[in-house]
This record gives structure tokens, sequence and C-alpha cells, in this order.
């Protein structure tokens, strides 16, 4: 199989981290470069985290620093209450010898698409101010996007407010400017990832793996469950950037419903909602394929694979 050449644009984050590690090995898919975004964190810690999981992972993969701030927005929305003071707590680091590549995120998302046959999929697992900031510097980077898999937004309840999904939420302009592209989006959103949640027994069979890459999974999982418990109750937390990647793996993967979908940017309360129009009441033609439902099994077989692939 043809690897799927992928551009994961990330805030790392446990889940991002997860996602990072399912995509670095595996034979189905090609990671052209890491650009990070602020979000969990600061973008000082979200990149800091990224460099950290290659180094641990063994992954030599460029790590480019986007942006720091929201397109318009002047204050950066956190979740240190999930992630921790690091964006990233859990897991004990060696000294970092890697560094983040001098190109801004931006500058090579635009590099890349530019220089591609069209063949990039670009997967977006936090708030999308590098992906909309490259399409308005360099609107020809558009027709060349294969698509957007991204992680945010829900048609059902948020995460942030009843309305609002975080990724979208903290940088709602972004996400407007990404959902009016034009190009194939797969909408990966807390409606599916609410049903991946990283329970015990999912920690315990990893971590039975017994390599270094199972033991970052088993650190990342610590803390992240007790901080969704902290917060939501869960026993175990909602694993939800690496759908994205797992669904690139599998097609099957999930199941989703073409909708015409557009980002709140307007109002007061349900400001930074992605209004997925579920009954097509708009007659609006669809501009995502929203995930609907997801094989939970399989989902954890390929976090496994995913783990396995680092061997010992
Ligand atoms: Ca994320």
């Amino acid at each position: 199989m043809e690897k799927q050449k992928v551009i994961l644009d990330c805030d790392p984050g446990h889940d991002d981290a997860v996602n990072i590690l399912l995509a670095g090995k595996n034979s189905g898919i090609e990671v052209l470069g890491i650009t990070v975004v602020a979000g969990n964190q600061s973008l000082e810690k979200t990149t800091k985290n990224a460099l950290n999981i290659c180094q641990y992972l063994g992954l030599n993969i460029p790590v480019y620093a986007g942006c720091g701030q929201p397109m318009i927005r002047d204050k950066q929305l956190l979740a240190g209450d999930i992630h921790g003071e690091s964006g990233l707590d859990g897991p004990v680091f060696e000294p970092l010898k890697r560094k983040e590549e001098a190109e801004h995120g931006v500058q090579f998302i635009i590099r890349a698409l530019m220089e591609s046959d069209g063949d990039i999929i670009l997967v977006p697992t936090g708030p999308l101010t590098n992906i909309a900031m490259a399409m308005r510097m360099e609107p020809r980077i558009i027709p060349k996007i294969k698509r957007i898999v991204l992680m945010g937004g829900c048609y059902q309840l948020g995460n942030v407010t009843p309305a609002a999904e975080f990724n979208i939420i903290a940088d709602a302009d972004a996400a407007h400017v990404v959902f009016t592209s034009g190009r194939p989006i797969t909408m990966v959103g807390l409606d599916v990832t609410r049903k991946v949640l990283c329970y015990p027994q999912v920690v315990e069979r990893m971590e039975k793996i017994g390599t270094p890459a199972a033991r970052l999974f088993v650190d990342l999982m610590g803390h992240f469950n007790k901080s969704q418990k902290q917060v939501f109750g869960w026993e175990g937390g909602p694993l939800h950037d690496p759908v994205t990647i797992a669904s690139i793996l599998d097609p099957n993967l999930l199941v989703t419903k073409p909708m015409y979908t557009e980002v709140d940017i307007r109002s007061v309360q349900s400001y930074g909602r992605t209004n997925c129009d579920f009954f097509g009441y708009s007659h609006r033609a669809a501009n995502a394929d929203v995930a609907v439902d997801i094989d939970v099994d399989r989902f954890w077989d390929l976090i496994e694979s995913g783990i396995r692939a680092y061997g010992s």
C-alpha cells in the first residue's frame, strides 16, 4: 500500500502525543512534518512537548513552531486543567537535545503543499490557526490539499461550553476559514471521540506490551485519566486526537454523514459551535463529512499495533 502523506498540526497535549506515536512508525503513513500551535498550552510548551515525544520515540520528523495566538482574538484559551502545567504532565523525559526547525510552521505548510502533487492530507488536532493562516497567506495551497481530517467540533454537546468544543472555540475564526475553504473535510468531533474512552483495562492491555512506547502511553494516560475524572467524572478519558490518524489507516473505522457545517463566530452563548445541519434543513451543499459513529474495538487494535510498531 502506498503511504499516505500527512502533516500533523497539533498542540501536544496527551492525545496529540498518542496521535504522533500512532502515525510515527506506521507503514501506511508518512509524516512530512509536525507543525505546532498553541492550544492545550502555550506555543513554547506545546513545541517542547512535540520535540520530547519525537526524541523519546526516536522519530526523525521535523518539528515546526507555528502560531502562538489566535488569528483575531487576543487571548489564547488553554487547557491546563486537562493537560497540566507543562501541557504534557505525567511522563518524565530525558534532557531535550532536539530543536525545532528555523522555518515557521505556517511557511512549512505552504511550502510542502506548493511543492506537492496534491497528495498531502492535513491532520489538525489543535486550534486551526496554522492551517487558516496558511490558507490566507497563500490561497494557491487550497486546491493542493488532498483532504483535511481534523479533530474538532461536535454536532451534539461541547466540552468547553454546552455548544462548543475546545479546538474550535480556541480559534473559531480560523475554523471558519477552514470550513469555508471548499476542500474535503472529515470532522472527527466529540460525538465519536467520546466513545473511545481509555478505561483502566485499555491502559493495562497496552502496559503488557512492555516496551518504551507502551510505557509512554501508560504514563500519558495516567495523568490524562486522572484529570478527566476530576473535570468530567469519567473513569477513562476520551482519546480524541488519534481517531484522526486511525481513520486514515482504516477507512472503515468511522461512519460519517455529509453535513453543511457552519462555525458560529457571531453569538455569545454558542460562540465556537460547529452547527452541523444533520437533517439537511438548509438545503445547502455539505462541506464536511461528520463522524457519527466509530468501531471502538478496531480503534484500540490500531492503537495496540501502533505501539507494537516501535519494537522492543
Ligand atoms: Ca490536541
